[in-house]
């Protein structure tokens, strides 16, 4: 489990539990259900949050997804404040019951189920980053958007940034790609906006990853505008860098290039705390989960604003 100062920090076990809490609070507004399941065999959940929560209603939607990769579990907490935030906040506050009103809103905690729990099951950190699927693939390189097209990805299995066998070959980027496939209701994508969180480097990230250009093949120049637009205006609430996330470097399979390749979601990546560091930039305290994760309110609400848009 999380070592002493970190139990604040939510295992699968807690995050699951945490998840059935906010359920039983709120059953009008919240549902939980499933993606499917990892390589392992868990369960990896899925959390809807809008009224009328039973009912599949035409208003747009946007999804927010943690912890990818296994020891960014900042992340997971990030998740579960978005779900606290608007459950929590419909009875009181009129701007969060407008966006759980006219929005409809899905939630991963935690995509990678397998690798987070093995990084903290011996109760000292791993540093483990991917899948537990034989060594393990980085599940941020396993989407198929021009998959292992560019050089930003490894074909190597050892490999910190190995892409897989192929494009969603790991159980987990597949469940998550079925769920958004399946939002496509007469021919057009429900979900319209996204944020993929990661740890750290206070960054505002948007597509392509697999290039350097702005406008390329699935990305003019006025979508670019638009992306450097929102994202700016993000980072201008938490204080991170806004860049196009190939600025950082060239990945190829991220999720960002998929959500936004295949489906035009508006979708970023934020790496959130801390700015710099080691391995330890993924293990920040506990007692920072609250600040940090307040911290994206305002990008939060962009980014539920931008689905309507
Ligand atoms: O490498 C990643 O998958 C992300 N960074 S992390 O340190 N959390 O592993 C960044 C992905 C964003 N895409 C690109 N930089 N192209
Ligand atoms: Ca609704
Ligand atoms: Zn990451």
């Amino acid at each position: 489990d999380f070592p002493p100062g970190d139990e604040a920090y939510h295992n699968y076990d807690e995050m699951v539990a945490e998840l059935d809490a906010i359920v039983a609070d709120h059953p009008d507004i919240a549902a939980k259900s499933s993606l499917g399941e990892s390589f392992e065999g868990r369960d990896i959940p899925l959390l809807k949050i809008s009224g009328n929560v039973a009912e599949d209603e035409d208003e747009p939607e946007v999804l927010f997804d943690c912890n990818q990769h296994a020891r960014e579990h900042l992340t997971t907490e990030m998740c579960l404040q978005i779900a606290n935030r608007l459950t929590d906040g419909y009875a009181d506050d009129p701007a969060v019951k407008e966006n759980v009103d006219s929005r409809e809103v899905w939630i991963v905690p935690s995509v990678n189920v397998d690798g987070s729990t093995y990084d903290v099951e011996s109760g000292e950190y791993q540093g483990w980053r991917k899948n537990r699927q034989d060594s393990g693939t980085d599940l941020n390189r396993n989407w198929g958007y021009l998959w292992g097209c560019c050089g930003g990805a490894s074909d190597d299995p050892q490999d910190e940034t190995y892409r897989g066998t192929e494009a969603f070959s790991a159980p987990e980027t597949k469940a998550l790609a079925d769920f958004i496939d399946s939002r496509v209701i007469g021919g057009e994508q429900q979900i319209k906006s996204a944020i993929d969180f990661h740890t750290f480097s206070e960054l505002v990230l948007w597509p392509f990853g697999h290039t350097q250009d702005d406008v390329t093949e699935g990305m003019t120049q006025e979508e670019f505008d638009r992306f450097e637009k929102v994202g700016t205006e993000m980072a201008e609430t938490n204080g991170y860098t806004p860049q196009q996330s190939s600025d950082l470097y060239t990945t190829d399979g991220d999720s960002l290039d998929w959500m936004w390749g295949k489906h035009k979601i508006l979708a970023f990546t934020l790496e959130m705390y801390p700015s710099d560091g080691g391995l330890d930039g993924f293990y920040p305290p506990g007692d920072v989960i609250e600040r940090e994760t307040a911290r994206n309110d305002g990008a939060v609400d962009i980014v539920l604003r931008e689905a309507g848009v």
